[in-house]
């Protein structure tokens, strides 16, 4: 099939989990025997050679939008740039200058299409996310391709109808406030998340599309989160991890990692650093390890120095970026991996952890409840632990247990784990389901078959 991909983030452009998503799809509709062509901003990058150059007209201006292509792993990518989309921030400076890039995009999108429509008529359009939805609108428009819209994370925000107006879809702007991810869900033939449990959470904004709903579970890709790569391959994992806490100044123990951004929305680091607080007071702490990384929320990034302050023989906190393989490095020494976050569409962490034989301690929503098996659950296929959503003291019991958790059962939890990410959870197995979505041959969300 003929595919065009439509995100605003695509790698190396990345700010979160959704650069690794639509690159991983495109790359993996290729291997799969698909032709993809992907549209992005440019973002300032300056990616690609400029092959034209393209005049739009929007927000009362002419702007020159430069026209970028290259080949990265059998995906063609043309880059849109000049006025917004080359702003370096790629959901910013502001809200609405973000916004006029989303509309600047969708128009740009078109022209470009104008272009190729000759030597290229995608079979179907697949846009990521709500910034795309302009772009899906006008593309759907112009041409009328088949369209699935991925949500990989709901925004839930409104944006002025005069957007659209602008856009030059005032059709689909009947009120004077418009949910850009309801109305790319509307116009288009499928929609998709990430997750099924996300999906059902998240019913209330389903719904509204019943009947051409599914979900198309993300993957791994273990080749980098690979323990042969580990620094200290030959080493036992207790020596790893001696290795790795003496690095970052602590003494052995039972270690636990938090990886994340400090926000108040949805990772759940304050859930972590409450359970930490309740643990104190508890004989198991003594041998407990915390390495807590991330930053953010200035409130979040004090109270988490502060929880180190108080127990640095316990907790460490690691605001600054660390390399990929550093990362790589803890997952493959520490024992547990925390991810306590209130809410989580796919959530990666929790994959790469058990990618390298971390085990996963987890809230019960999302994607954390669709790909880890809980022990107390599955004890023969579990591969961790979940436990409720902002619930510091379930999560403090959790953290018990798994301390106290015998070398068998870890072991059989790192294997279960290994082999759930290697198998279940791979790209060419979302790729093959995303096929089938765009033929409309698959399976959707049924409520009342629930
Ligand atoms: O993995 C890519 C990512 C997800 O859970 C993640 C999220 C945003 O919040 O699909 O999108």
């Amino acid at each position: 099939m003929k595919v065009l991909t439509l995100g605003f983030e695509y790698l190396p452009v990345k700010v979160g989990g959704l650069a690794e998503a639509i690159t991983s799809i495109a790359e993996g509709l290729v291997k799969l025997g698909n032709e993809v062509v992907v549209f992005t901003p440019d973002h300032g990058r300056n990616l690609g050679e400029v092959i034209g150059s393209i005049k739009v007209s929007a927000f009362g201006e002419e702007v020159e939008v430069t026209v970028r292509r290259r080949e990265q792993n059998g995906v063609l990518v043309y880059s849109l740039g000049g006025g917004l989309l080359s702003e370096q921030d790629v959901y910013g400076p502001s809200w609405e200058a973000m916004l006029k890039k989303t509309v600047l995009f969708g128009k740009a999108a078109v022209g470009l299409m104008n272009d190729l429509i000759e030597t290229f008529k995608p079979d179907v359009v697949h846009a990521h996310d709500w910034h795309t939805a302009f772009a899906l609108g006008l593309l759907k428009k112009y041409f009328g391709v088949r369209s699935v819209f991925t949500v990989h994370r709901l925004n839930k925000a409104k944006v002025p109808a005069w957007l659209f107006h602008e856009a030059n879809l005032s059709e689909l702007a009947p009120y004077p406030d418009i949910d850009p991810e309801h109305t790319a869900g509307y116009i288009t033939d499928m929609v998709t998340t990430v997750s099924r449990s996300y999906l059902w959470e998240e019913w209330d904004f389903f719904r509204n599309f019943d009947g051409k709903v599914t979900h198309v579970f993300n993957g791994i890709d273990c080749s980098f989160w690979n323990e042969e790569l580990l620094e200290n391959a030959d080493k036992p994992r207790e020596e790893r991890r001696k290795i790795i806490l003496e690095r970052f100044g602590l003494s052995d123990g039972k270690a636990f990692m938090f990886i994340g951004r400090f926000d108040r929305a949805q990772k759940g680091v304050d859930t972590l650093l409450r359970a930490i607080e309740i643990l104190s007071s508890d004989p198991a702490f003594k041998d407990m390890r915390f390495i807590i990384i991330g930053k953010g929320d200035p409130g979040l990034e004090a109270w988490a120095r502060a929880v180190e302050n108080r127990f640095p023989e316990n907790v460490r906190v690691v605001t600054e970026l660390l390399s990929r393989e550093t990362v790589r490095e803890l997952y493959g020494s520490v024992d547990f991996v925390v991810i306590p976050s209130y809410f989580e569409p796919f959530g990666l962490v929790q994959l790469e952890a058990m990618c390298l034989g971390a085990v996963p301690i987890g809230s019960a929503v999302g994607g954390l409840k669709d790909t880890i098996i809980d022990l107390n659950t599955d004890p023969e296929n579990a591969t961790g632990l979940l436990v409720p959503p902002r619930d510091a003291f379930a999560l403090a019991r959790a953290m018990v247990f798994a301390k106290e958790l015998d070398e068998e059962t870890l072991r059989r939890l790192r294997e279960n784990g290994r082999k759930r990410a290697t198998k279940d959870f791979t790209w060419e197995n979302a790729c093959r389901r995303y096929m089938r979505v765009y033929e409309g041959a698959v399976d959707r969300a049924v409520p009342f078959l629930r």
